[in-house]
């Protein structure tokens, strides 16, 4: 035999032995965190917000991996969002762009595989707790699910002047130990001691800090008011916006207008600041539990939120906008033998991105079509080549794509906007119009889908007739 033959017989050797060696292995498990409603002011951008931001649990996840700086959702608004996030399919080609739909009716998303699915199909323990899905989840998602819905709300209720249904905040009357994110948490925690001895793909889900902001006032001792910054408001700002984008802010404008006036304001950002810590918190107690499982080596964790939140910026409150409040989302990962700790990643990326990530981490073909592209090569160099564009979908076949440098959004009746964020890191310039970016532009509109390449909007549950059953229901009590 020649030396070239007796070294391909070896490597042929050493490739079955790796190869079998690895089959021999347990399969590596997912952490998956997601915080409702939590914007990247975690992040420290200080063009978002100046102040003191604590979530340190959150924020050591991502710099125990990766933490990716430009992030953001394919809808800015939960059921939408977490229905693209678990299915793969984007609102553009589902129909569902709004929280209400009768997603039931759509093709695409009635024949797709959920993530938990796909896993719990190659044998995995998959458990769900706390807010995870809205909407559409296959039943064959979970093994287990538990969910404790919403705090119940303290008995002098509105707690500020302005307060309106969930639009309010103040102390809450209840225990830490027994608000729903904190019972949730523990149901995870028991979870993944429980399910050690075999691949489990278990999600951890916070409420908070979608409103109203009800917490303990050791949260809310955390932001003295006065020295609290307040987010950049522009008063001025839906001037040069068209009336669809302007649409957005209608709901909320006068009542952002009122809490400034009266100087509620800045308290509402003090109670937003105290809810992100009251859910940090909780996703600690669960990081800990992993930790101390045994099970962190072979663990790969995402933590993502559903989109992001407006504080008033546009004079917009919540989400609901294809502005960047409502779309720039939180993601981070740390995966085992892949991520180095302290990576950081400035290319832009979408949610979608993570369901063709985590099933190639495990070896798990994903559905396909399936819109999102796997997050591999930036989780091993965060700064490896990439085409930094996401795009984000609400209402009637309204869309943006943001880019490194702009956002371009279209709304139904082709009314626009773009943004220049090199120029303009607040985006208050609507610069649509000004023909020094017509080239650019030009490459923006093309790179979105037109209008009749994206699927018509599903119809709206009718809510009206829920209402009148409900109220059938309370006159028969
Ligand atoms: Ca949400
Ligand atoms: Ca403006």
């Amino acid at each position: 035999m020649n030396k070239a033959l007796l070294i391909f017989f070896a490597m042929l050797v050493l490739v079955q032995f790796g190869s079998n060696a690895k089959a021999d292995e347990k399969p590596m498990n997912v952490l998956l965190i997601m915080c409702d409603d939590m914007n990247t002011w975690p992040l420290g951008d200080k063009n978002r917000y100046a102040g003191k931001v604590v979530a340190p649990n959150i924020i050591n996840l991502g710099k125990s991996g990766v933490i990716f700086k430009h992030a953001y959702t394919a809808s800015p608004v939960c059921s939408p969002s977490r229905s693209a996030f678990f299915s793969g399919i984007h609102p553009w080609r589902s129909g569902h762009y709004q929280n209400g739909t009768q997603h039931g009716m759509s093709v695409p998303l009635q024949n797709q595989a959920s993530m938990p699915q796909l896993f719990r199909e190659k044998g995995y323990f998959t458990g769900s707790f706390g807010k995870i899905t809205h909407g559409w989840n296959p039943k064959e998602s979970w093994d287990e699910s538990d969910r404790h819905g919403r705090n119940p709300t303290p008995p002098n209720a509105p707690l500020m002047p302005l307060g309106r249904g969930e639009n309010d905040w103040g102390v809450i009357h209840i225990p830490e130990s027994q608000m729903v994110d904190t019972l949730d948490a523990d149901a995870a925690i028991k979870a993944l001691q429980a399910h050690q001895d075999e691949p489990f793909f278990i999600a951890y889900g916070t409420f908070t800090p979608h409103m109203p902001w009800y917490v303990p006032q050791k949260y809310f001792d955390m932001f003295p008011l006065k020295d609290l910054p307040e987010p950049p408001i522009n008063l001025d700002d839906l001037s040069d916006i068209p009336p669809l984008g302007q649409a957005n802010s209608n709901r909320r404008k006068e009542w952002v207008k009122q809490l400034i006036e009266i100087g509620e304001y800045k308290k509402g950002v003090q109670a937003y600041l105290a809810t992100i810590a009251y859910a940090d918190a909780q996703v600690g107690r669960v990081i800990d539990a992993l930790e101390k499982s045994g099970q962190a080596d072979n663990t790969i964790v995402f933590m993502v939120s559903d989109h992001g939140f407006h504080l008033g910026e546009k004079l917009n409150w919540q989400k609901n906008s294809l502005w960047e409040e409502a779309t720039h989302s939180l993601m981070m990962a740390r995966v085992p033998g892949i991520t180095e700790p302290g990576g950081v990643c400035e290319r832009f990326v979408s949610l979608q991105d993570v369901y063709p990530t985590i099933a190639e981490l495990c070896g798990i073909t994903p559905p396909q079509p399936i819109d999102g592209r796997s997050l591999l090569p930036l989780l091993k160099k965060p700064d490896a080549a990439w085409q930094s564009t996401a795009i984000t979908a609400h209402l009637d076949q309204h869309i943006t794509i943001r880019t490194d440098r702009f956002r371009y959004i279209r709304y139904n009746e082709e009314q626009e906007e773009l943004y220049d964020f090199e120029k303009d890191p607040y985006a208050w310039t609507n610069v649509i119009d000004d023909p020094a970016y017509a080239e650019e532009l030009a490459k923006l509109r093309a790179a979105v889908p037109s209008r009749e390449d994206m699927a018509p909007q599903l119809p709206l549950a009718d809510r009206s007739k829920k209402r009148k059953k409900d109220k059938k229901e309370d006159n028969a009590k």
